[in-house]
């Protein structure tokens, strides 16, 4: 079996390594089981000046190696917080109005993905499976084919892909756009994704592999286990307790501004507004670690949401009853569990989404007997798989509060017939499932050497 090396911006910390706990490395762990793997990217530590930057630190557990690089500071900030996350993120989000280009962050996000290349060529033989993750590294195969690499290499991108008219607006498009033809095989979550990269490589005439899309998924058995067990745990218990009999509608997400927070906050006081038989008997919690806090776009989403939960919360709670719990603060994932098995209402509304795992996340903790419903933007990748979730339009506050009045009323049978659906949706496209349909599809790409 070909070696598989694996290349994303972060790689699971030290601690991780022995369970392969977080992230993507939950989802990979079954393509990694039994395999040889490498996985290569930057350590999380920076170093001073702008020399080239040291050689990958290496540490082995057992069949699998992590190789990784610390970057020069200055460079860092300009290819992570400036190029991929203050231009790319946005943008492939479609939100140009809060994208911020610099040419010296573009040119930082070009040196970082070439001292990768140099850095990963020489580890590199040429019957390994190259597998790139997301809109970091976009530039790494072309990159590594400049070094001289002829392995197959493979690109994932775990975020959307914008219509064209909005991705060329990107100065230099085209350039990232030709980096796509360096891959064997270009993966995206959903159809759509694929057809926008595809229109904006035929519009400036790149002959790139077709992009396909391979839908991310979750490890459903395990999540569901997690859940039942956690739901008799402290943290649900206490949950329970402070709820009293109301109804629970829970949100979680990274404190991002592609997850449509401030809009589902409206939503949720548009139900208190226009359904008030709900109010004292529904409370919503909105879990929402801070994330990227160092870019500005991110602190004046931060500050809106502070206001805007106290404004709820002031116009609308009583004496014994305060509507919207909203926590910055991270939760276990465990603990996470137990509480979407607690919510009535698992309530994800992206404005835009590449997948959307929550959302998944949410179904598979769901008890079959008495199971929540799902109320999901049809902007997130998930909701082509999870068509027994009531869809809304994120940005429209009196649909989401319609929806969330329906789903508070459903009855037992369609609340179970929606959650088998979904389930099923959920179960098919699992993570192992995904990991390995784009290994094998890359496997099946012929070889350049
Ligand atoms: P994210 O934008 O991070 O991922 P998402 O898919 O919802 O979004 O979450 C990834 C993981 O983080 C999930 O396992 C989730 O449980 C966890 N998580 C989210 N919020 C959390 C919180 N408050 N506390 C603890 N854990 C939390 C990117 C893309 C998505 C795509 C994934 C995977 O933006 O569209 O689905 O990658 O490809």
């Amino acid at each position: 079996m070909a070696r598989l090396v694996i290349v994303s911006n972060r790689v699971p910390a030290p601690r991780e390594r022995g369970n392969l706990a977080g992230g993507l490395a939950v989802a990979l762990r079954d393509a990694i089981r039994g395999r040889e793997t490498m996985w290569f990217g930057w350590s999380g530590g920076t170093v001073g000046g702008d020399d080239e930057p040291p050689a990958p630190g290496i540490t082995t557990v057992g069949q699998l190696t992590f190789a990784t690089l610390d970057l020069p500071e200055k460079l860092f900030r300009g290819y992570y917080e400036g190029f991929s996350n203050g231009m790319l993120w946005p943008l492939l989000h479609s939100r140009m109005g809060l994208a911020e280009f610099r040419r010296t962050d573009l040119e930082a996000y070009y040196a970082v993905n070439e001292a990768f290349a140099r850095a990963l060529a020489p580890l590199l033989r040429p019957d390994d499976l190259v597998w790139v993750h997301d809109y970091q590294l976009i530039p790494l195969g072309a990159a590594l084919r400049r070094a001289g690499v002829t392995a197959r290499i493979g690109f994932f991108l775990h975020v959307p892909f914008p219509a064209s008219a909005l991705f060329l607006a990107l100065p230099q498009a085209d350039r990232l756009l030709r980096d796509f033809a360096a891959y064997d095989l270009v993966g995206v979550q959903v159809p759509e994704d694929a057809d926008h990269l595809t229109e904006s490589l035929d519009a400036i005439g790149i002959d790139a592999p077709t992009a396909r899309a391979f839908p991310i998924g979750i490890n459903p058995k395990s999540f569901a286990t997690t859940a039942r067990k956690a739901e008799t745990g402290s943290d649900a218990d206490r949950l329970r307790q402070s709820l009293g009999d109301r109804a629970l509608i829970i949100g979680v997400d990274r404190l991002d501004y592609s997850k449509g927070i401030p809009h589902r906050f409206r939503g949720f006081a548009q139900l208190l507004k226009r359904f008030p038989e709900h109010r004292n008997h529904v409370t919503m919690i909105q879990i929402a670690p801070v994330s990227r806090g160092d870019v500005a776009q991110y602190r004046a989403l931060r500050k809106e949401l502070d206001e805007l939960a106290g404004r709820i919360n002031g116009e609308n709670a009583e004496f014994d009853w305060v509507p919207l719990r909203y926590l910055t603060r991270a939760v276990p994932r465990n603990t996470l569990a137990g509480f979407y098995r607690k919510a009535r209402i698992g309530l994800v509304t992206p404005l835009r989404d590449g997948m959307n795992l929550v959302a998944k996340e949410y179904v598979a903790a769901q008890e079959p007997a008495d199971p929540g419903a799902l109320v999901l933007s049809r902007f997130a990748g998930a909701a082509i798989e999870l068509d027994g979730a009531v869809l809304v339009n994120p940005y429209d506050p009196d649909e989401t509060a319609e929806a969330l009045h329906h789903a508070l009323r459903m009855p037992l049978e369609e609340r179970q017939e929606r959650w088998r659906r979904m389930m099923d949706a959920v179960e098919t496209n699992t993570a192992s499932a995904w990991a390995r349909n784009f290994v094998s599809a890359l496997e099946d790409r012929p070889a350049r050497g």
